[in-house]
């Protein structure tokens, strides 16, 4: 049915028709116009008529001076409202205005932008804000987005299997493809345009060569076709090798004439089929991939050999800093920092370096990556993870809102006090020509996207960021609850705030305090503390929390590694006494006793951790019982889904607690504190 998560946040479920909402807006669903004949004009008539007939049952279009809403863009939004076209002059391509003009009979709304893809955003922000019965008067509205390029990466493999995916096979059919154009690219492609994600880098960072044959990239055309009309641009992982397993070339040095001439033609190639090719995302020289470094070359000698070859057509590289190496005898956290700060200033300008949020690799929590703020000439584009790969795949109710803010609204100093990871991000800090945000993709073939019905927030709410990065986690999360499960107040409530709770939830019962990567080798599902025999430090739980009879953590204070030391003044100052780190990194940069005594509580250390993990297990609970409060309220079928999964994810959050307890206690030899030890 229609009620099972397949139309994501776009529903547009019949409103009440005594509800204000359906009074005030009934008028402008019944009398619209937007201007234009592009294929995306289309796409915005399309999604207006299906969405009003859903919300109110009707849909009438009309010429434009008859029209109670009106769309337009371009020369049409200056010439038709001159008065508007100072304001609208002020913003960028993708930017739009929602006016609200008029009185009584005379009332129209005004959605106006100067391109069809800004007119398109407008349309989708003027569908969210009656979606989520916002009242008429502050329909006002001015918005452009705050970075350049925001991009979803699939890790996707041609064979269909997603690494790291969790909700069923990759979307993309390529046995079909070009000839076969399933419903779902079209619908994919609506839901990024109604958060205003422009991109999608199509394949695997682990990237196989195949997808640059020219059989493929007629199936990658095809996709790009569909999605143009949606402002979604289409990019491709490529392999560093790929000169020598297609082109048969016997090096892929990026130095070498004839490498640099294979890149220069495959690009042709692909701007042949898709003038608005968006380029290339690469994973170099990192966790086994071909890259730059086999022949000695830098980074950015490879990113930039690219690059050049992307240059004429506008294209871009987005080069991960993704990359540490057991041999390299530096401590995993400072490798990514190490490498690339030194190139900051030599890469070509249409080069921008993506870095994971945190130092290591997507752990329930992190500390920012120090490389935000320290390359005034590179950019530095934020990766976030969608996907669930450390955070219990798709069975834990997880929403990730807060985790994305509290990295975003971290202070780096770079230029002072105010020098945001998302200033950073977005140019406000240095002014980098381009900027950008990536998030990998959680999306599958399952029936609603994600594998759980919560987790389409976490696409929705990458979205929301990318575009505004500091928008807050908890408006975000209301408007999702409204737009996906019921416009209720006790739903939104009660939803909204376990959603805002639930990424510390899941902290609490993995791991508190500043733990991390203390799960399952491999596969990074559940807890796996006490391995301590993988023959490499830097994927061995033990060597991360490093505890002992004495006491627990990761000393990387100026008295350990040192990895504080990347961080500026005065955060650096912070993190280099336990006294003054936020507790939520204590773990992550101090080995302390265990009977360190906690600020916060006053607790050892150890009954802190205890406290913390039994407490995270009793949140879960929570969540479960509040969810089964919501019955009735919510459609059966998406109801039903998430609360099978609050079963397993409580289920497991005790496994966590449970395994990490007991592991913890054989090195501690202290027992479990009295208020926590009753039976469970
Ligand atoms: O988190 C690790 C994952 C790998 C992934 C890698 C990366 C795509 O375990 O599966 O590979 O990061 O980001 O490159």
């Amino acid at each position: 049915s229609g009620e099972d998560g397949y139309r994501l946040w776009l529903k547009y479920d019949r409103l009440n028709q005594q509800s204000i909402t359906f009074t005030n807006y009934v008028p402008f669903a019944q009398s619209w116009y937007v201007g234009g004949h592009s294929a995306t004009s289309k796409a915005i008539s399309d999604e207006l008529e299906y969405a009003f007939n859903g919300l109110f049952g009707k849909s009438h279009r009309v010429v434009q001076q008859n029209a109670k809403l009106v769309i337009v863009y371009g020369a049409d939004a200056t010439t038709l409202y001159p008065q508007h076209a100072r304001q609208l002059s002020r913003l960028n391509d993708e930017g739009y205005l929602i006016k609200i003009v008029g009185q009584g009979q005379k009332q129209k709304v005004l959605v106006l932008a100067n391109t069809d893809i800004g007119a398109l955003y407008g349309s989708y922000a003027l569908l969210r804000k009656i979606q989520t019965g916002t009242n008429k008067a502050a329909l006002n509205l001015e918005s452009q987005p705050q970075t350049d390029i925001r991009v979803l990466n699939h890790w996707d493999n041609p064979n269909r299997h997603v690494e790291r995916g969790y909700s069923g096979q990759s979307i993309w059919n390529w046995h079909k493809l070009p000839t076969y154009i399933d419903q779902r690219y079209i619908d994919y492609a609506r839901a990024n345009a109604s958060i205003g994600i422009n991109g999608t880098v199509l394949n695997n960072v682990n990237a196989n060569a195949i997808m640059l044959r020219p059989d493929y990239l007629k199936k990658v055309k095809a996709l790009a076709d569909t999605f143009r009309p949606y402002g979604v641009k289409v990019y491709l992982s490529v392999k560093f090798s790929s000169p020598q397993l297609l082109g048969g070339l016997d090096t892929s040095d990026p130095v070498k004439t004839k490498v640099q001439q294979w890149w220069k033609d495959k690009v042709a190639e692909i701007y042949q089929e898709i003038p608005d090719f968006g380029g290339f995302l690469v994973k170099a020289n990192s966790e086994g991939q071909p890259g730059p470094g086999d022949y000695g070359r830098t980074h950015a000698e490879g990113a930039n050999m690219l690059a050049d070859a992307l240059k004429p057509y506008g294209g871009i590289v987005m080069w991960r800093a993704f990359v540490y190496a057991n041999e390299k005898n530096e401590e995993r956290s400072k490798q990514a920092y190490s490498e690339f700060k030194p190139l900051d200033g030599q890469f070509r300008d249409n080069v921008l370096v993506q870095v994971k949020n945190g130092p290591i690799d997507f752990q329930p929590r992190e500390p920012y990556s120090p490389l935000f703020g320290a390359t005034p000439n590179t950019p530095m584009m934020m990766e976030f993870q969608i996907t669930m790969e450390y955070l219990g795949f798709s069975t834990h109710f997880v929403y990730l809102g807060p985790m994305y803010e509290e990295v975003l609204k971290t202070d780096t100093y770079a230029k002072g006090q105010g020098s945001t990871v998302g200033k950073v991000v977005s140019g406000g800090v240095f002014p980098y020509k381009y900027t950008g945000m990536a998030g990998v993709s959680n999306i599958g073939m399952d029936r609603n996207w994600t594998g759980h019905i919560i987790l389409q927030s976490n696409w929705f709410v990458f979205g929301r960021m990318a575009w505004q990065p500091d928008v807050s986690a908890e408006e975000v999360a209301q408007d999702w609850v409204k737009m996906t499960l019921s416009n209720n107040q006790k739903v939104v409530d009660s939803v909204t705030k376990l959603m805002m709770s639930s990424h510390e939830t899941t902290v609490n019962y993995m791991t508190p305090l500043g733990l991390h990567h203390i799960m399952g080798t491999g596969h990074h599902y559940g807890p796996a503390p006490w391995v301590d025999n993988l023959g490499r430090a830097d994927w061995t739980p033990v060597y991360y929390h490093r505890a002992t009879k004495d006491g627990i953590g990761f000393n990387r204070s100026p008295s350990g590694v040192n990895s504080v030391a990347q961080y500026l003044s005065p955060y650096r100052e912070l993190l280099s006494n336990p006294d003054t780190t936020p507790e939520k990194f204590l773990l992550w940069f101090h080995h302390l006793p265990w009977d360190y005594k906690i600020k916060s509580s006053g607790r050892s250390l150890w009954d802190e951790l205890a406290h913390r993990y039994y407490l995270g297990v009793e949140q879960v609970a929570n969540i479960g019982e509040q969810w089964n409060a919501l019955e009735g309220l919510i459609a059966e079928s998406q109801f039903r889904q998430v609360q099978m999964s609050n079963l397993i994810h409580l289920q497991e959050a005790k496994w966590w607690r449970d395994a990490c307890m007991l592991y913890f206690q054989s090195l501690s030899g202290k027992p479990i504190p009295d208020d926590l030890a009753k039976p469970q």
